[in-house]
């Protein structure tokens, strides 16, 4: 194989056809087989060759993927989320991590209030309602009420970046706004609510937002749903580990919640079976960032870390810095 003037990458993952368009422009682009034994062949015979590592946040670098590449000076993500990503190695060699943080607020936002309002007022049930020709059915039980979103209290789960856009939609909708944190958040006028047993009980929709990981995994436990209880909706645009979904499906099968709305799931794609029947829950398959402008203008922030980074400039967003 001929050897390129272009700097080597390695990309993990299949990425928006306009980013790989322009990657392949200017770099010389390898991709990354799925684990096996070809993966793992070229990774022994190209892996000193890649100085840029292009991933996403679903698609991540472990410790081992990062060993295997010993010349590497920079990884660029697709994404926010660090969950997959190990941070600790990447510091440790200095590498800097572009990422692709607050261009996705808004969107990510629009979803949280999308999903409120689609479980909240029964948006997809109304749906297959109508689809099932149930409304001019003779007989058939009138189509149920829904709970109103503008006016209701709203508890954001992790006041970062994102839930600090939720929490402001929330002001044209009239809601009374708390939010649980480790550390309440200076300068902003929501109540703080160290205790999220607490927020929960509080609340008639909770929008989970933290970051995912060891720390947050299922800080949504059966005590914070049943506090939650039958007046209340939760939403988890975060990560699903973030909730103990086995805890979720059992309040979700029992009613003892209000209902759910869900973009990401602890094992996805894989969705339990048994929420495929149940009318109290809206599922998206992690679409909350997915609208064309924001896509693009998060394959925007991936170039222009990776030109910086390589260029020996300090990125645009490195989650290392700071
Ligand atoms: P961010 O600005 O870093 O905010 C993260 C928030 O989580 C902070 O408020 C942080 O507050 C809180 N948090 C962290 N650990 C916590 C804990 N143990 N208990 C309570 N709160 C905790 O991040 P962001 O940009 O808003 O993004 C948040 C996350 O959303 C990302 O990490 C990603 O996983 C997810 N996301 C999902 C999608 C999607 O497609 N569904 C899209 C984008 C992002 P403290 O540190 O003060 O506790
Ligand atoms: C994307 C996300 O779906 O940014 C994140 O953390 O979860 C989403 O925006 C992801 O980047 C694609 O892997």
């Amino acid at each position: 194989m001929a050897v390129s003037q272009r700097p080597a990458l390695l990309q993990t993952i299949s990425l928006l056809p306009s980013l790989e368009r322009k990657l392949a422009e200017t770099y010389d682009v390898h991709h990354l087989p799925a684990a096996g034994a070809e993966r793992d062949a070229l990774l022994a015979a190209r892996g000193a060759e890649f100085v840029g590592l292009v991933t996403s946040a679903g698609s991540g670098a472990d410790a081992a993927l990062l060993g295997a590449l010993p010349k590497l000076r920079v990884i660029s993500s697709f994404g926010v989320g660090l969950d997959k990503l190990d941070l600790e190695a990447a510091r440790k060699r200095g590498l800097p991590v572009g990422y692709t943080p607050d261009v996705l607020n808004d969107c990510v936002a629009d979803l949280a209030f999308a999903l409120m309002l689609a479980i909240g007022r029964r948006i997809p049930e109304g749906d297959r309602y109508v689809r099932a020709g149930r409304w001019v059915e003779k007989g058939a039980p009138p189509f149920p009420f829904g709970r109103q979103v503008s006016g209701a209290r709203l508890g954001v789960v992790g006041l970062g970046r994102i839930g600090r856009t939720v929490a402001k939609r929330a002001g044209g909708f009239d809601m009374d706004v708390r939010y649980h944190s480790r550390r309440p958040v200076e300068g902003v006028a929501w109540q703080h609510e160290p205790k999220l047993v607490e927020l929960a009980r509080w609340a008639d929709f909770l929008v989970v937002i933290t970051a995912g990981g060891a720390e947050t995994r299922h800080l949504v436990n059966a005590e914070v749903l049943d506090a939650l209880g039958t007046k209340g909706y939760i939403v988890n645009v975060a990560r699903g580990t973030v909730i103990d979904e086995a805890a979720l499906v059992r309040a979700l099968q029992e009613k003892r919640i209000g209902g759910a709305a869900l973009d990401v799931f602890e094992r996805e794609p894989q969705v339990p079976p048994e929420l495929f029947s149940l009318d109290n829950v809206v599922m998206v398959p992690h679409i909350a960032s997915a609208t064309v402008q924001t896509r693009e203008a998060m394959g925007q922030r991936v170039l222009d870390n990776l030109a910086a980074g390589l260029a020996g400039r300090p990125m645009p967003s490195d989650a290392t810095a700071g």
